[in-house]
């Protein structure tokens, strides 16, 4: 997928660097706080169509056909795990991130400096540019930070980073297919988690790209880069920025093609290369990377790092405490 994100990550050779020293042992109860700061939702599951027959999609993303699956009860966050969410889990775990290992992650050129040192670009995508020491306690590198970014996703982390933080937090990340269903948000067959229309009445609801590709980017939706984690209106389910701002893995490989069985919790192929993601980013723009509808989907190594992806956390149900009441059946 190298026209939508950074696709060669495994090249690297990884050396060992020292964690930073902005981030000391985090304090007792760090665990706790962090969790109690990552609310879920419970959905309820039952028959959605997943994909899409449009044509609007890249041939090879595998998008249709449209189908009807049906999923069991499961929670997903409100969110994208934001900086402080993760800080909290490095603060606890001593966690160190892919990018750290490698010492480089991929990085937008247009958020680099002017006056960045040149630094190298992916052959078929130039304005992704390899950052020496760029990861998510330093989003473009040396000389920037997270802090500031404290409720933005945390992006430059891998898929197994991701599974890291969830094992910690005792979360896993979402199938694709409860990812697709939790970002529609009850609605069924639209193009965006709030309906067809990109910017209904002239309302900006995430952060994509405004303007030419890669060049120029206007910002009307008020982000270059990532926006916070709640930024935006939330769907009919309570997520917010499902689609925009930045991709998020799912636990699946990727296969373009779908089995016709089953269809009942389907995990994605029992083998791959590349790992599904979903929702898009603050890059993604009609012209030239479409996305971020709701349908759409893309994959990459799971080792692989850029600016722009992050990860989204779910869980299985709690235990049904009676009169608990699902978001959708409110509203039907
Ligand atoms: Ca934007």
């Amino acid at each position: 997928m190298a026209r939508s994100g950074p696709d060669e990550p495994s090249q690297r050779q990884p050396h060992p660097i020292a964690l930073p020293d902005d981030l000391p042992p985090g304090p007792p109860g760090a665990v706790a706080t962090a969790l109690s700061d990552l609310p879920l939702i419970a959905l309820p599951g039952g028959e959605f169509l997943m994909g899409s027959d449009a044509d609007e999609g890249e041939p090879g993303d595998g998008e249709g056909p449209a189908r009807q699956v049906r999923l069991e009860p499961f929670r997903i966050a409100r969110t994208a795990v934001t900086n402080r969410q993760f800080a909290a889990f490095v603060q606890a775990t001593g966690h160190v991130s892919y990018a750290e290992e490698v010492g480089a992650s991929f990085v937008f050129a247009g958020l680099l400096p002017d006056d960045f040192p040149p630094t190298r670009g992916l052959v078929d995508a130039p304005w992704w540019r390899e950052v020496p020491q760029a990861c998510w306690l330093r989003p473009e590198g040396p000389g920037s930070s997270w802090r500031g970014r404290e409720d933005h996703p945390v992006v430059h982390v891998s898929w197994h980073d991701a599974l890291a933080f969830c094992n910690w937090a005792g979360l896993r990340l979402p199938t694709e297919a409860q990812w697709e269903y939790a970002a529609r948000g009850g609605l069924v067959g639209r193009r965006y988690p709030w309906g067809d229309e990109l910017t209904p009445g002239g309302e900006h609801r995430c952060n994509v790209w405004q303007g030419r590709f890669p060049s120029r980017n206007e910002c009307h939706d008020g982000h270059a880069g990532t926006a916070p984690a709640d930024a935006f209106p939330a769907n009919g389910f309570g997520l917010h920025n499902a689609c925009g701002n930045t991709w998020e893995w799912c636990a699946d490989w990727f296969s373009a093609t779908h089995p016709a069985a089953p269809r009942h919790d389907p995990v994605g192929p029992a083998h791959g290369t590349r790992r599904v993601i979903r929702g898009g980013s603050y890059l993604c723009h009609e012209s030239y990377c479409f996305r971020f509808r709701v349908a759409a989907r893309s994959a990459n190594l799971p080792e692989a790092t850029a600016g722009h992806m992050g990860f989204r956390c779910a869980a299985d149900p709690l235990p049904a405490a009676p009169g608990t009441v699902f978001p959708s059946e409110e509203h039907s």
